[in-house]
């Protein structure tokens, strides 16, 4: 059933309101700071409150994964809570940010380390983790060394470690750094990378709640969605779930890049209209709000909504399911009339094929067959029927693959052809009638 709205109007989240409070980084990000803004404050009674106590209020708060999928964390998080077989169970943080427009946990990671830390310690207690690591993409440098310092300065304190915070349980936390490979930001590909393998994503199921790394339970949960939890226990899930829509509950980082004035990362309140968002925090469209093409609200994997749909949806998971979207990553990706539409989508299905793994076919050569075709329909070179048989191959790529970048793939180029088919007809007549009149077409420039 769709969700009921139980409110009008969403935003503008008040200062009190906000969980990331250093997210600009105007503060001090290590220990000191990080207390004096309220992180680590009675983490001991969380902690002695017990699993199901912290279960029970995340469950309240309603919080679905920030990673893109919008799975019910406090579900998946009881996933882990079967009697002990004697294996250690284990929380993965996913810190391995590579979707396309999306640059909030860096953040995070960057100004507000210990907000995570507390989050993982307190997500691993309702998960009876032993330990947590915290996989981390390899070009964010600077974030790893400052959650490196952040780690040394719990243990130092002895919020982590043997008997956490005073509290009897003994948790560990580790920075893992990655290679640079997308493909590891998929949980199972993360897993076999953090396990020493080719980051390649294994067959679901089994899920990793039941056989996760080093063939031990595990939970694979997003920077953002752990980074919560403290504010959540301390505040209460209800406090939580008072924003946003039913289902669509909380506070949400949105990271605004491309044709606006002021790109920015900011938390906002859940189910925001996308245009308010956009006016109020990123300075608006360059150009005006006429001069928009189409925004693309969730990174790259999910398709592009046209203007039309921009003026009204809201900024949620099931708002965006709604038009054929998704909140993905909520990273919007704003793109006005001076763009290349057709151009914008087959740069990222050269990503795409660039970093599909390559062990199901159906990615592996859909990809560089959606690619090609893209780059024709750029320049023209194409028959009016190949937009028929583009959406038909997206369609057998899509569910078709061991994980979701084969759908991720499909989507821009089914979001491309449902709302800007006559771009790429008119390009394609541009192109007949250029060559029919003798003149050489102009050479296409490739992405690098
Ligand atoms: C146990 C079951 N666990 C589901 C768990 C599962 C996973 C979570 C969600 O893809 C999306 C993808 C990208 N028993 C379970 C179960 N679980 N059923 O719940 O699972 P799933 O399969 O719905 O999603 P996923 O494989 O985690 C993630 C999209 O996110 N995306 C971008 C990703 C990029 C980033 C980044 O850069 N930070 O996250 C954007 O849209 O395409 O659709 O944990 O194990 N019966
Ligand atoms: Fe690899 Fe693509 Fe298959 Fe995912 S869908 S497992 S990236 S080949």
């Amino acid at each position: 059933a769709p969700a009921k709205p139980k409110k009008t109007k969403f935003g503008p989240l008040k200062d009190e309101d906000r969980i990331f409070t250093n997210l600009y980084g105007r503060h001090d990000w290590k220990l000191k700071g990080a207390m004096a803004r309220g992180d680590w404050y009675k983490t001991k009674e969380i902690l002695l409150k017990g699993h199901e106590w912290i279960l029970n209020e995340v469950k309240k708060s309603g919080l679905r994964g920030r990673g893109g999928a919008g799975f019910p964390s406090g579900m998946k998080w009881s996933f882990m809570n079967k009697p002990s077989d004697g294996r250690p169970k284990y929380l993965v943080v996913n810190a391995d940010e590579g979707e396309p427009g999306t640059c909030k946990d860096r953040e995070i990671m960057r100004h507000d380390p210990h907000k995570l830390l507390e989050g993982c310690l307190i997500a691993g207690k309702a998960m009876h983790a032993r330990a947590c690591y915290i996989y981390i993409r390899g070009e964010f440098y600077n974030e790893a060394s400052n959650l490196q310092v952040a780690v040394k300065e719990a243990y130092d304190a002895g919020l982590i470690g043997k008997n956490a915070c005073g509290s009897g349980y003994d948790y560990d936390i580790f920075v893992f750094r990655g290679a640079g490979a997308y493909i590891c930001g998929e949980e199972t590909a993360l897993i076999e990378s953090l396990e020493g393998k080719q980051g390649k994503p294994r067959l679901k199921p089994p899920f990793p709640a039941d056989i996760g790394l080093f063939g031990c339970p595990t939970t694979v949960a997003n920077v953002e969605t752990v980074a919560v939890a403290p504010a959540i226990c301390r505040r209460s899930g209800e406090w939580f779930a008072s924003f946003g829509r039913e289902r669509n509950s909380g506070t949400k980082l949105f990271c605004i890049s491309g044709h606006v004035n002021t790109p920015v990362t900011v938390e906002e309140e859940m189910s925001i209209p996308l245009k308010e968002l956009i006016e109020r925090h990123a300075g608006g469209v360059t150009g005006g709000w006429d001069n928009l093409l189409g925004i693309i609200p969730g990174g790259s994997s999910v398709p592009l909504l046209p203007k039309s749909t921009c003026e009204t949806v809201l900024m949620d998971f099931d708002a965006l399911s709604a038009v054929q979207s998704g909140l993905g990553t909520a990273a919007v990706i704003v793109i006005n009339k001076q763009a290349d539409i057709i151009k914008c989508i087959a740069r990222l299905l050269e990503f795409y094929q660039h970093e599909s793994c390559g062990q199901c076919t159906p990615c592996r050569e859909g990809t560089g067959w959606l690619n090609k075709i893209m780059w024709r329909f750029v320049e023209g070179n194409a028959k009016p029927e190949e937009i028929d048989m583009i959406w038909e191959l997206s369609k057998q790529i899509e569910g078709h693959t061991i994980c979701a970048l084969g759908d991720a793939a499909a989507w821009p180029v089914q979001g491309l052809v449902r709302h800007y088919r006559p771009a790429i007809e008119e390009r394609i007549r541009e192109f007949q009638e250029k060559t029919s009149a003798g003149n050489s077409p102009p050479q296409l420039k490739r992405a690098a």
